[in-house]
């Protein structure tokens, strides 16, 4: 069985381990979890790093003293364990003064407030190193159209990531953003609900370099969407900053569930893509890593577990991974599924649809693409054999080859 070490970048949110079972119909099952307790446990399991919002180490409202106690013991913790933290992250959702949002509460005051919050929590994240700042708008959004001005809060959305940008900027800080989509809940409809609506946004920001995606696995899946896919295109735009790996069941709430323990083939498709650069044959541009930074896991215990059973699922998620890399790996080396792939003709699509220096006029003059080209015949008699090739994954990931 894989065992994870700190080079497999593992990281988990305070939140997540931390979630005392709260739900919408009922009230904490587990009692509050302690910073200290929380990076020994992960060091001690492999983890190499911890992310939290503002408010997890610290309650909304803390003094400045209640505020640096609690920093100065992560502090502590951190260089005990040598465990690191990768990500920050401000929470503008929990307090009632953001139901309305934060960075596009239809109050400028409450936007003022919020914009205040990110920075001095941007301050924090450079003083520990963090890499990344993921922005989840979780209550940027709303539950009647008559209530928002949605081209209003895109613009004041953009004015908030503009004026962070500057500020990172302006102080030398190492830090890039990554904006974490979700399409509803809390809100009855979030801005930027999916990948593709926020890498728009992204592109109409003043400094697009500084901010790219944190997407979550279940927040795409809740739009029904395929969340390799969006990675994918995420990784093709040069966008995928940070990743929140959790697992969910189909198009319903937002369940949080342990890595693998939703979507299994596309959880294996898209370790696939992000250890190995996706379905190919070995030849053309892929063949390594696509993604290098942590593997963040974004999941929530269920309610029904002590803390015994949080421990053992923050481990489930890593050894899931580190199972389904293993599979990924054997299904590549797999003669067959070369094989597969070839007939699948999946290297073919990373050759230019024209050829070099060719132009329309060299196509139009090209009578074996159109004229003396039978497509009604072409793919008649024979197919891709996807299906096959899908099996053989569906084998591999079953560890019956
Ligand atoms: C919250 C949300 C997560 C986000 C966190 C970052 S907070 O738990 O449900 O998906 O990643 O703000
Ligand atoms: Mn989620
Ligand atoms: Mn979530
Ligand atoms: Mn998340």
């Amino acid at each position: 069985m894989p065992t994870p070490t700190r080079d497999d970048k593992f990281s988990f949110g305070l939140w997540t381990i931390g979630y005392n079972g709260t739900d919408p119909f009922g009230g904490p099952t587990r009692p509050h979890l302690d910073v200290v307790h929380a990076v020994e446990k992960l060091a001690e399991l492999g983890a190499y790093g911890l992310t939290f919002h503002d408010d997890d180490l610290f309650a909304f409202g803390s003094t400045d003293a209640e505020r640096q106690a609690q920093i100065d013991r992560l502090k502590a913790a951190l260089a005990d364990t040598g465990l690191i933290v990768p990500m920050v992250t401000t929470n503008l959702f929990s307090a009632p003064v953001f139901k309305d949002g934060g960075f596009t509460s239809n109050d400028r005051q409450v936007r003022r407030f919020a914009l205040r919050k990110v920075l001095r929590n941007l301050d924090l994240a450079a003083e520990l190193g963090a890499k990344t700042f993921v922005m989840w708008g979780g209550r940027e959004g709303a539950e009647y159209d008559a209530a928002k001005d949605i081209r209003a809060a895109l613009e004041r959305y953009r004015e908030a990531v503009n004026l962070l940008g500057q500020y990172v900027t302006d102080k030398g800080y190492d830090i890039r953003f990554a904006i974490e989509p979700k399409p509803n809940e809390p809100r009855g409809d979030i801005l930027l609900p999916t990948v593709g609506h926020a890498l728009a946004f992204i592109s109409s920001l003043e400094r697009p370099e500084l901010v790219g995606l944190n997407p979550e696995v279940g927040h795409e899946q809740m739009a029904g969407l395929n969340f390799a896919a969006g990675i994918a295109q995420a990784l093709y735009h040069g966008k995928l900053f940070h990743i929140d790996l959790n697992g969910q069941r189909g198009i319903k709430y937002d369940q949080d569930l342990v890595f693998g323990h939703g979507d299994l083939h596309n959880a294996f498709a898209l370790v696939d893509l992000l250890e190995n650069g996706g379905p190919s044959t070995g030849s053309g541009t892929t063949g390594g890593p696509a993604y290098t930074g942590p593997r963040h896991f974004d999941y929530k215990p269920s309610r029904t577990e002590d803390e015994t059973g949080v421990w053992d699922s923050a481990a489930a998620n890593m050894r899931t991974y580190l199972l389904l890399k293993e599979r990924a790996a054997a299904f590549r080396a797999d003669p067959e599924v070369q094989e597969a792939l070839a007939a699948a003709r999946v290297d073919e699509l990373r050759t230019p649809t024209l050829g070099s220096g060719e132009s329309y006029d060299d196509l139009l003059a090209d009578r074996s693409a159109f004229e003396d080209f039978d497509a009604s015949a072409y793919f008649g008699a024979r197919g891709f054999g996807f299906v096959r090739l899908q099996q053989l994954a569906t084998e591999h990931l079953m560890g019956a080859r």
